[in-house]
């Protein structure tokens, strides 16, 4: 049913024509901007894409909370510390209410974190990075919570209902992980010597990663064609990359920071700045395994899956319980 879709990976979208008659009025529901919910008809390909969208985006959240997670018993004030775990529990919320969304189509928790800790699906390339120093922090907040909202927020518009409600409650405490990034920021900026040092360090190894977070250029992206047929993704990854660097610039400049890129300029023609691309091999090879931190993070998830084992057994046992009293006493 897929291939009746997407002809094959990267080879673009089926014309109209080429559409069984219920993809076709599927694809007219799509472009008259309803929203598809759990029990509509639905291309097997449209929800096989959304179980990989949601999905990697639920993990991305549940990981994401690990480089994180590494300061909160290292935060310079109890306000900070306060803050910063008050953002990581939101992270594992985000892929609570993902992990949700995902359901509605059919596919299980338990499988999609085995598929996760197989390696089959993938999470965000971000999180498998070092965070070395507190300046980290503020790095992350600022720019990975920075892009993570300029990706997030056309998806409160995404076709897919449950993706879309789950992802209102997202942007909002998303908005509020950003600031709290940038406020550590202006307080590093603003001393000592060796604490702008350490902000600008932050920024340099924090910026190339997080511009990868967009995803690779469009003419390497297999799946945007598809996807933006049929909303799922609104904007396509450049479009959103090239909004980060906009936005992102003059906040640099307000910290008194520079951007790692000696091409970045602005271009009056086009309106935007011109900057330098990520390094493709590098982003290629992190999504392949073979970042810094990848096997860290898988292994730290595998610690997490077996010592949780129980307790999921027990919730099971409860549930079996407590149908079986009911039944009983029918
Ligand atoms: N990392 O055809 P493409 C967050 C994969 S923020 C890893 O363009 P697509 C958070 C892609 O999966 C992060 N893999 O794909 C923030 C595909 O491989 P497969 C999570 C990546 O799906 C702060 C291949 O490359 N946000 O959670 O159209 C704190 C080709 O790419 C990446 C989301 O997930 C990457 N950066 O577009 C805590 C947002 N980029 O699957 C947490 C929702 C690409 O064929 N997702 N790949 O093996 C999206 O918007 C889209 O899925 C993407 C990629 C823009 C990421």
């Amino acid at each position: 049913m897929y291939a009746q879709i997407v002809k094959s990976t990267g080879e673009g979208v089926l014309s109209r024509e080429e559409m069984s008659p219920e993809d076709r009025a599927f694809q007219d529901r799509i472009d008259a901007g309803e929203k598809i919910e759990p029990k509509d008809y639905m291309p097997e390909g449209y929800r096989k894409t959304l179980i990989r969208q949601i999905g990697q985006h639920a993990h991305s959240e549940i990981v994401g909370q690990l480089p994180e997670g590494n300061w909160i018993t290292r935060a310079p004030t109890l306000e900070r510390k306060a803050n910063l775990l008050a953002k990581v529990q939101d992270e594992a919320g985000h892929g609570l209410y993902l992990y949700c969304a995902a359901e509605t189509l059919g596919v299980s928790r338990d499988d999609l974190t085995e598929q996760l800790l197989s390696g089959k699906m993938k999470y965000s390339s971000i999180f498998n990075y070092p965070t070395l120093t507190w300046a980290d922090m503020g790095a992350v907040g600022w720019l990975v919570d920075g892009a993570a909202i300029m990706n997030q927020v056309p998806l409160q518009r995404t076709s897919y209902g449950p993706y879309a409600r789950a992802m209102v409650r997202i942007c909002k405490e998303e908005s509020f992980h950003q600031r709290q990034g940038f406020h550590i920021m202006m307080a590093m900026v603003n001393g000592t010597a060796e604490q702008k040092r350490m902000a600008q360090d932050a920024l340099n190894r924090f910026w190339y990663p997080a511009l990868m977070m967009f995803g690779p250029s469009d003419k390497d992206s297999v799946h945007s064609a598809q996807s933006m047929a049929w909303k799922i993704k609104i904007n396509t990854n450049d479009e959103l990359r090239q909004k980060f660097v906009d936005e992102t610039v003059p906040q640099a400049e307000y910290l008194g920071l520079t951007i790692p890129d000696e091409a970045l300029s602005w271009n009056e023609e086009t309106g935007h700045y011109d900057f330098t691309e990520p390094d493709w091999s590098e982003f290629f090879d992190v999504i392949a395994g073979n970042g810094p931190c990848n096997t860290d993070r898988l292994n730290v998830r595998q610690k997490a899956w077996d010592e949780g084992a129980w307790v999921r057994e027990a919730m099971v046992a409860h549930a079996e319980k407590k149908r079986a009293r009911k039944l009983a006493a029918e």
